[in-house]
């Protein structure tokens, strides 16, 4: 947007809010940090909070609320059933998200386990667009496999396709027709693709694969974990969309799918959080019974009534075009940085976060010595920049040979919290990149030293490879 006038002559976007309380940070030593990464185990999951300057692991429950929020939050209707609040949230999510049925998780994964165990049987494929680390396990554990049918622009961090969160329609009809319709409960459509770099799927593919799915009486999930930001690349890059508001193309979106899990904790704005959405009564009344065995009465899902309240009331926000405009304003902001500083990086830059291509950036080490793992760390010990590895380590190990997973993208994820940092945090972060960059030729591989049995990357520590 505006890049090619003169800078005087530009309109930027600035930050449609201002700041009224804030949380100072702490400084740190290089020693300090390396002390710190090596008590962590070379994982940044492990590192105290508090040893961090710039916090970019996730974007999940990190955003800063609104003082609307935050005076809803005084407004908790704490009874143990019939909530006020569920009746907002409720009310919000059939109104941008136009599902029928609403049952608040404590967060993504709460509703993706339910899913699961209503929908998948032993024996079950679930296609989807490239896997994601918790909706893949609960899958595989309600005894399903998961298909990657993604478009194959999407394994490769330099194809500027625009959407690169499409399902390859090809390799979909092509699984229905080698494991039979009756196989697949449902298909998952991510949006964006957070494996793939944030990546959007365009409203025609969804269509499309709508089409399939119809024909072949298949149903579809959307993970609406960060829906709103993909429709702003839909209304930024898809024919037809340039003057509809952020807010009709979710609900478009949403109206493709015969349900959703959702991670409040991303696009809502709330630190704690998520939902089940369906149109099916069938569903709805599986839900409603396996609901109270793991998460809680189906009007509070594990959440405090001043939780739903906060979500309820972010949904209102997030979906504003400014709003929408100025968070992947920020990411586009620092992807552009390190675009001018040769530095690689996957691209597009993604609505979430930026990502670093490890393969490309330290192409001296082989998969099996977790460059991006080592790169996070790295960037942790150089500016105190926390960071997160999507790689190998994330992918874990195949469920039924027991071999590492080999994904194609090597990444470590520069993800940006909502309405946290300022563009000066963003310009130290691009510039303790480039400093590493420089150096990057003298640092070394991992091994691991200790792997858990599930989701391995949130726990697992390395030890720096000899040379
Ligand atoms: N995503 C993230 O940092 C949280 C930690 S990594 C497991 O990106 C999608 C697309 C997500 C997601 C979490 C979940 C699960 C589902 N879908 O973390 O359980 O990005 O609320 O959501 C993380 P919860």
């Amino acid at each position: 947007m505006n890049q090619e006038l003169p800078v005087r002559h530009r309109r930027s976007w600035a930050e449609p809010y201002k700041i009224k309380m804030v949380e100072l940070l702490k400084n740190t030593t290089q020693e300090e940090r390396l002390r710190a990464i090596e008590m962590a185990g070379y994982n940044t999951f492990l590192l105290r909070s508090e040893d961090v300057y710039i916090d970019l692991l996730t974007d999940s429950g990190t955003s800063a609320m609104s003082d609307v929020q935050w005076s809803g939050m005084m407004l908790g209707d704490e009874a143990y059933s019939g909530s006020a609040n569920f009746y907002h949230l409720e009310e919000n999510v059939r109104k941008y998200y136009g599902y029928p049925h609403v049952i608040p998780t404590h967060q993504g994964r709460g509703a993706e386990h339910l899913i699961s165990k209503i929908l998948i049987k032993t024996g079950d494929v679930v296609p989807g667009n490239m896997y994601f680390t918790t909706t893949r396990l609960h899958q595989e554990l309600a005894g399903g496999t998961f298909e990657d049918v993604i478009v194959e622009e999407a394994h490769d961090p330099m194809s500027q396709a625009p959407f690169k969160g499409n399902v390859d329609i090809q390799k979909l009809e092509n699984l229905i027709a080698r494991v039979g319709a009756s196989k697949i409960p449902y298909i998952t459509i991510g949006a964006t693709v957070n494996m793939a770099g944030g990546q959007p799927i365009s409203m025609a593919n969804m269509r499309e694969v709508r089409n399939v799915a119809q024909r072949n009486g298949i149903r579809i999930i959307l993970d609406a974990t960060r829906a709103i930001e993909n429709a702003f690349f839909i209304q930024q890059r898809e024919e037809g969309y340039a003057n509809k508001p952020v807010a009709d193309i979710l609900f478009e979106m949403c109206s493709l799918s015969d349900g959703a899990t959702m991670s409040g904790k991303k696009d809502l704005l709330v630190n704690i959080g998520g939902f089940l959405a369906m149109r099916d009564e069938w569903i709805y009344n599986e839900a409603l019974s396996l609901v109270v065995v793991y998460e809680g009465m189906h009007t509070y899902g594990g959440l405090a009534g001043r939780d739903m309240e906060a979500m309820a009331r972010g949904i209102i926000e997030a979906v504003q075009d400014n709003h929408i405009r100025a968070r992947v304003g920020q990411v586009e902001y620092l992807g552009h940085k390190l675009q001018e500083w040769g530095i690689p990086i996957v691209e597009p830059i993604g609505g979430h976060a930026v990502y670093l291509d490890a393969k490309r950036f330290l192409p001296h080490l082989k998969q099996n010595e977790y460059p991006a793992q080592m790169l996070a760390a790295q960037l942790y010990i150089e500016g105190g920049i926390r960071s997160m590895e999507r790689g190998i380590v994330s992918a874990g190990r195949d469920q039924l040979t027991g071999e590492e997973r080999h994904p194609r993208l090597e990444l470590v994820r520069l993800t940006i919290p909502r309405r946290v940092y300022t563009q000066a945090h963003l310009d130290v972060t691009a510039e303790v990149i480039a400093s590493l960059y420089d150096r990057r030729s003298e640092i070394p591989g991992l091994e691991m030293t200790y792997e858990p049995r599930y989701l391995r990357f949130f726990q697992a520590r390395f030890k720096p490879k000899a040379n």
